[in-house]
């Protein structure tokens, strides 16, 4: 892996994504064709574009049962386990809706509502991933939304990969839907005659997706749009530098496009960890993909000490991040912006993926700046509640009067004046 050396003038260069002009022209037109042709558009494009001739792209019972025989007891146990634990750390998430009454007796408050229908994307391919599929299903279910609609591209035989369709049925998701890619995300944002329109589309996919999501945003809410995965090891001499290599390497084989980054003021460190990246990879099954994601985007930055670390995680804004120092809980005040902190030696990134609780939707590419991982949260919106008696409106109308007259907004004025009189009057 490349080493590079960081000292007080460093700054992480953020890349700036490119224009995407093709793509986006063809997401236009794929949306355009749906909204015209519903259910016969998704018919041909998924035919077109995915290979597959579908008489139907409901998912039957019956395919649910066939998937069950494709899984050992084993993994089937542990999809349940699985969710049984990120189910109880979401339920500490929810909000709840609140009133107050203030002195003069006015009731202020908020009222919070789950969304009446999402849909959730399981791309199709190498992110075909049953995991992802309980982290968006599960904070929507926690947040009480009726209904949860699935989209997944079908495979070359025409069904959905086992896991999946075990995962979804585990989670007593009814509707399962054979569609993958624009057109997907266009049918759960505009309805086509088998697919009631969703409120909120969740769930990563490729480009075509993403410009997708990005596209119909506004007409429902969407999540975020993902970009690759990374993952930042902050590490001292304590650390052992097999270990480390394996989790860099976890997240490499993700993709070509991923990025795993040590920060270490160890040298020696540095080094054993490289050597150790190599070692590995090299019986690897994923080596070309996490071969490729190393060596482009892999890099280890060599500090003068733990602060400078800490100053240079900071401008990563990793997705994730793992903490193998010293006295890892001493750091984490220190850290302002990561999707998800693992700390201490044993707390390997893909405990994070699967099984402790937390979601493992988080923000990618520095965008931990400023966003969060999914929650319960976005699955609710929260509508703001008023009560006034006659007597509170009173004692605050003159201020009232005189801000609507600022703006020359009468009628707003009057509407407060109005209710001032004696009632006989009205
Ligand atoms: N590390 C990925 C999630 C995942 N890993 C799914 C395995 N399966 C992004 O957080
Ligand atoms: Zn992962």
């Amino acid at each position: 892996m490349r080493i590079v050396k960081v000292d007080e003038a460093f700054t992480v260069k953020r890349t700036v994504e490119a224009g995407k002009e093709k793509e986006q022209q063809i997401v236009d037109g794929i949306i355009k064709q749906v909204r015209e042709q519903g259910d016969e558009a998704l018919f041909s494009l998924t035919r077109e574009l995915d290979g597959v001739d579908l008489n139907q792209f409901k998912v039957e019972q019956s395919e649910i049962k066939a998937a069950y025989n494709d899984l050992e007891p084993n993994v089937v146990e542990a999809i349940r386990e699985a969710i049984e634990r990120i189910r109880d750390f979401h339920q500490r998430q929810v909000s709840q809706s609140w009133l107050t009454t203030k002195p003069d007796g006015v009731i202020l408050g908020q009222k919070v509502t789950p969304l009446d229908r999402v849909g959730v994307y399981v791309p199709g391919g190498k992110a075909a991933y049953p995991s992802s599929v309980i982290m968006n299903v599960v904070p929507a279910q926690v947040a009480g939304v009726g209904e949860v609609a699935m989209v997944s591209p079908a495979l070359s035989t025409g069904q959905l990969p086992a896991g999946v369709l075990v995962t979804a049925n585990e989670l007593g998701i009814k509707e399962i839907y054979k569609i993958g890619g624009a057109q997907a995300v266009a049918a759960l944002a505009y309805g086509t005659e088998t697919i009631a329109p969703v409120d909120k589309i969740t769930g990563p996919g490729n480009i075509y997706v993403a410009l997708a999501k990005r596209a119909v945003y506004g007409v429902v809410d969407i999540d975020m749009i993902a970009g690759p995965s990374d993952i930042t090891v902050l590490a001292d001499e304590t650390a052992i530098p097999a270990h480390v290599a394996a989790d860099l390497l976890s997240q490499a084989e993700h993709d070509e496009l991923a990025t795993a980054v040590l920060v270490t003021d160890s040298k020696s460190l540095a080094e054993a960890v490289s050597e150790q990246v190599e070692y590995q990879l090299q019986s690897l099954p994923k080596e070309d993909i996490a071969r490729a994601s190393i060596e482009n985007q892999g890099v280890i930055y060599l500090t003068e000490n733990l602060e400078q670390s800490i100053r240079t995680v900071n401008q990563i804004a990793p997705e994730h991040l793992e903490i193998i120092v010293q006295n890892p809980m001493d750091q984490l005040g220190k850290i302002r912006h990561a999707g998800a902190i693992f700390l201490g030696p044993y707390t390997t990134e893909p405990v994070g993926d699967y099984f402790a609780g937390p979601n493992h939707v988080l923000p990618t590419e520095g965008t931990a700046r400023f966003s969060s991982p999914l929650t319960v949260d976005d699955f609710v919106k929260k509508s703001s509640v008023l009560s006034y008696s006659k007597e509170a409106l009173i004692a605050q109308a003159n201020s009232i009067t005189a801000l609507a007259r600022l703006e020359g907004l009468e009628a707003h004025a009057r509407a407060v004046e109005i209710r001032l009189g004696d009632d006989s009057d009205e």
